[in-house]
């Protein structure tokens, strides 16, 4: 798959692409990542992207025309690139929206910039606007590095073992259980004792009601649907 991103900041990505399983897939040619300088598609001498709001109101706006070129010049070879804008004011993108992304062959990443994007990027060249939670940074390119690494390690291959990403949360519908690792004890504080009895079945059990607990404490939305607790899972809740 491949992704093309849109930005005023394409240095912002270097050390993105640089480490960890992003650099490996490049250089697997399992994906291809290009980052590209929005102002490549202005043809002004001060190769401005940005312009004053209709309305007035303070802050700039980023004009639609280098975009829609950009995208027009990025997409001509792919039957059904999705489009992706990142603003605050998108759909929240989640695993579910990874895993659509990431059955997609191209995907365009936009990333918004200063106080908005002239909507009719969002109305008439975008295939979707995201917004990766409920809090505002000053651009989209975090967001943009977020969705490649969440899309990008689900692709087939990328991760070191084929099903790492099926046990996953979100996947399972709650949060990972809590991992520990040596020493047994560590300023006075223990590792759980059943993680040490070498009983499997003991392991799993202590595993499952930890996450269950995890998930309620941390994300009770998650299990607000009764129909994703098994019986065990009550039992084990109480
Ligand atoms: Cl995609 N962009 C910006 N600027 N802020 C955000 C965001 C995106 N998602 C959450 N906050």
């Amino acid at each position: 798959m491949r992704f093309d991103v849109l930005t005023i900041f394409p240095t912002f990505f270097d050390g993105f692409l640089a480490h960890g399983i992003v650099r490996r897939a490049r250089e697997r040619r399992q994906v291809d990542v290009a980052v590209h300088d929005l102002r490549d598609w202005t043809y002004d001498r001060h190769r401005i992207v940005d312009d004053r709001p209709y309305g007035g109101e303070d802050g700039m706006v980023l004009k639609p025309e280098p975009i829609f070129r950009a995208v027009e010049a990025l997409t001509h070879h792919q039957p059904n690139p999705s489009i992706v804008l990142l603003t605050p004011q998108g759909r929240r993108f989640d695993q579910a929206a990874a895993y659509r992304l990431s059955q997609s062959s191209q995907v365009v990443l936009i990333c918004g910039r200063y106080e908005g994007v002239d909507e009719r990027v969002a109305q008439y060249l975008a295939t979707e606007e995201l917004s990766i939670g409920d809090y505002v940074l000053s651009g989209g390119e975090p967001a943009a590095m977020v969705v490649m690494d969440a899309v990008i390690r689900l692709r087939p291959d990328v991760l070191g073992s084929p099903t790492s990403a099926q046990h996953e949360s979100f996947q399972t519908g709650r949060l990972d259980y809590p991992v520990y690792t040596r020493p047994a004890r560590y300023r006075g504080h223990a590792v759980p004792a059943e993680l040490l009895t070498g009983n499997h079945a003991e392991v799993e059990l202590w595993r499952r009601r930890a996450a269950l607990r995890k998930t309620l404490c941390h994300r009770p939305d998650l299990l607000a649907d009764p129909t994703r607790l098994d019986d065990t899972d009550r039992r084990l809740l109480t």
